[in-house]
C-alpha cells in the first residue's frame, strides 16, 4: 500500500467514466466511446438541446435504459466499503451520471455532472426522479409545460453541482485520488491542484496516463477493478 491511511483525517476521491467501464458502460473519449457517433456540441451543450431536443433525449434515454442491465463493480464496492470503515472525513465526487456509486452504497457522494435518473424542468426548475424515456412532447408533472423537461445533467458551459462543498473538502484534505478520468474537463481536471495547494498527497489511478499525470505525486496504471481494491486497504 503506497499510503498510510491511519495518519489521515480527510480523503477526497474523484471518479470518471473509467470506473464504470468494467461494468459495461462506455467512456467518452476512448475508441468506441459515447461520442464516437455524436458531435459533442450536439449532445453535451445547452445549444445542442435547443437545436435538436429529440436527438439529445434519444442519447440520454438509451444510456438511462442501459442502467438496468449493469451492476456496480469491485471498484465501486471498494470505495463504499472504504467510506464505511475509514474513521476520518471521506468525500466521493463523481463526474459520472450513472447510479453505480449509489447502488454500491456510497453515502457522502456528489454527482457533479448530474444524474441520468433525474429530470429537470427548464420552466419551473423542479428536479424529479425519472426512470422512463423523455421526448420533446413530455409534459412536466409539476407545471404541465410541454417540451420543458431535460435530463438533469451538466453540459458544457453549465455550472457543475456541489462546487462549494467540493472546494471546501479539497482545501483541507490529506489525500486526493483521481480514478478513471482523462482530465480533459474543468473544473474537475483542476481539483488535484487545489488539493496540492492544501498540502495533500495526490494520486492518479487510471488505465492510461491522464492529461495531468505529471502533476500527481503517485500514478498507478491498470484497470480500476484491480487498482482500487489494491490501493484502498485500511
Ligand atoms: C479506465 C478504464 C478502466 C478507461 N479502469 N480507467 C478552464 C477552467 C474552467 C472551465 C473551463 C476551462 N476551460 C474550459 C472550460 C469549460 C469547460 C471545459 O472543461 N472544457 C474543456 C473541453 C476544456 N467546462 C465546463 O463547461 C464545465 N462548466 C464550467 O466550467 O462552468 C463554469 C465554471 C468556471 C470555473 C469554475 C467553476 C465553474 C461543465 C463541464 C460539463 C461536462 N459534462 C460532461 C457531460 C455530462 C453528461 C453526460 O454524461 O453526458 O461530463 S462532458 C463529459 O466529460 C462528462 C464527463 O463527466 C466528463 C469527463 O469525462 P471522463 O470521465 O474523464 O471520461 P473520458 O472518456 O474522457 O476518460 C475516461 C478515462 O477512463 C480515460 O483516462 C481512460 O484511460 C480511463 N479508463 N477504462 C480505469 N477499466
Amino acid at each position: 500500500m503506497p499510503v498510510d491511511f491511519s495518519s489521515m483525517q480527510s480523503v477526497v476521491v474523484l471518479t470518471g467514466a473509467g470506473i464504470s467501464a468494467e461494468s459495461g458502460l462506455s467512456t467518452f473519449r476512448l475508441k468506441d466511446g459515447l461520442w464516437d457517433n455524436h458531435a459533442v456540441d450536439d449532445v453535451a451543450t445547452p445549444e445542442g438541446f435547443l437545436r435538436n431536443p429529440a436527438l439529445v433525449h434519444q442519447f440520454y434515454n438509451a444510456r438511462r435504459r442501459q442502467l438496468s442491465s449493469v451492476v456496480p463493480n469491485l471498484a465501486h464496492a471498494t470505495l463504499a466499503t472504504f467510506e464505511r470503515n475509514f474513521t476520518g472525513e471521506f468525500l466521493l465526487v463523481t463526474q459520472n451520471i450513472d447510479d453505480l456509486h449509489d447502488r454500491a452504497g456510497s453515502q457522502n457522494l456528489i454527482h457533479m455532472h448530474g444524474e441520468l435518473l433525474k429530470s429537470r424542468c427548464i420552466a419551473c426548475r423542479r428536479i424529479r426522479p425519472v426512470a422512463m424515456d423523455m421526448t420533446p412532447d413530455s409534459l412536466c408533472p409539476d407545471c404541465g409545460q410541454q417540451g420543458a423537461l431535460r435530463p438533469d445533467v451538466v453540459w458544457f458551459e453549465e455550472m457543475p453541482i456541489g462546487l462549494e462543498q467540493i472546494y471546501s473538502a479539497l482545501a483541507c484534505c490529506d489525500l486526493f485520488v483521481s480514478i478513471g478520468t482523462s482530465g480533459n474537463v474543468y473544473p474537475a481536471a483542476g481539483f488535484f491542484q487545489e488539493a496540492r495547494r492544501a498540502g495533500a498527497q495526490t494520486v492518479e489511478l487510471n488505465l492510461d496516463p491522464g492529461e495531468h499525470a505529471s502533476g500527481f505525486d503517485i500514478c498507478l496504471y491498470g484497470p480500476a477493478t484491480k487498482l482500487v481494491p489494491d490501493f484502498f486497504q485500511l
